[in-house]
């Protein structure tokens, strides 16, 4: 709906984020501080508290809304780690964080090290694999009260690329998101604390990526017409756009090489009506957001409504 001034409300395309977390009338910019050893696009870079938490609180600087913590890598081949190091890795860059007064998200599939971030002051649990890894998570998010985000995902890294297989990636991916929302719900998950994730690069190859991407409002409300779910995009430096990017030769850009191709998904998911993008360096995504959110205005009720049934760009 327009408002009296002609400016479209930012909900017709983008519904509004959980409670707890910053709200703005646009989308929302994650930093992620992965304190890995062997994440591939920063692998080791933050891995050490002191390192880490500065990064955080760089990344809160540049106009980050949320700041990601994550202290297992999810690359595809990537073992795991165990639960005690990844807590030993998360807890005090989390709880450093937040006493800073950043708004913090644990990316982890374990429902232990998700207590232990959200005890430390963590506002969301960011679970790749949607309650899928552990059973527990589910419900510990449900008594913890925080938003969730369930992200589509296939299996652990070690067997997730021999899963990207597809018919159709929008309705399976929103098929098989609905079936988790449905768990994550009856596990006593208040649906206001959803947000949803198609998974960019976690069992897709990139013609999987792209149909996903441009898709968005499908994703929202998975497939349907009803009300859309919030949708946060991780897009960042990920092989696709490597692949993209790649020189006359078909050998694919070095991730180092994919942040001004990351800042354009960021433009285009922003004005197609995403809550959040997740991204490695922030400032030029932080500026990416607000140019989306100009043009969302100037483009005036028509195109909002378009974006918010998924009228536009329905042939995939
Ligand atoms: N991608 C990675 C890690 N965590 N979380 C969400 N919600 N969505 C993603 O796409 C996502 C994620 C892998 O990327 P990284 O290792 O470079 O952080």
């Amino acid at each position: 709906m327009a408002s009296e001034t002609g400016r479209r409300e930012a909900s017709e395309v983008r519904p509004p984020g959980p409670p707890g977390l910053p709200a703005a009338d646009r989308c929302l910019v994650m930093g992620v501080v992965n304190v890995t050893p062997d994440s591939f696009s920063d692998g080791g870079a933050w891995f050490g508290a002191d390192a880490a938490i500065a990064r955080g609180l760089e990344l809160a600087a540049q106009g980050a809304d949320i700041v990601d913590v994550g202290g297992e890598s999810t690359r595809p081949g990537a073992l795991r780690v165990t639960a005690a190091e990844e807590l030993r890795r998360v807890a005090p860059v989390v709880s450093a964080l937040a006493e800073a007064g950043v708004p913090v998200s644990v990316d982890t599939m374990r429902a232990e090290v998700a207590r232990a971030a959200v005890a430390a002051g963590a506002r969301l649990v960011n679970d790749v694999s949607g309650g899928l890894a552990d059973p527990q998570m589910p419900r510990l998010v449900a008594e913890a009260g925080v938003p969730y985000v369930v992200m589509h995902w296939r299996g652990h890294s070690h067997q997730m690329q021999d899963r990207a297989v597809y018919t159709d990636v929008v309705a399976e991916v929103c098929a098989e998101l609905r079936h988790r929302v449905g768990e994550v719900v009856a596990a006593g998950v208040d649906p206001a604390m959803i947000i949803l994730d198609p998974g960019l690069g976690f069992a897709k190859l990139p013609e999987h990526n792209w149909p996903l991407l441009t898709h968005l409002p499908d994703i929202s409300r998975l497939g349907g017409d009803g009300p859309g779910f919030p949708v946060l995009i991780g897009a960042s430096r990920k092989r696709f756009l490597g692949r993209l990017l790649a020189a006359p030769d078909g050998t694919p850009r070095p991730f180092t090489g994919c942040d001004d191709a990351t800042v354009a998904v960021t433009a285009l998911a922003a004005a197609a009506g995403a809550w959040c993008c997740r991204v490695h360096e922030v400032p030029a995504n932080a500026d990416a957001v607000r140019v989306a959110r100009a043009w969302q205005d100037a483009a005036g009720p028509a195109a909002a409504a378009a974006a918010a049934t998924g009228t536009a760009g329905k042939a995939r």
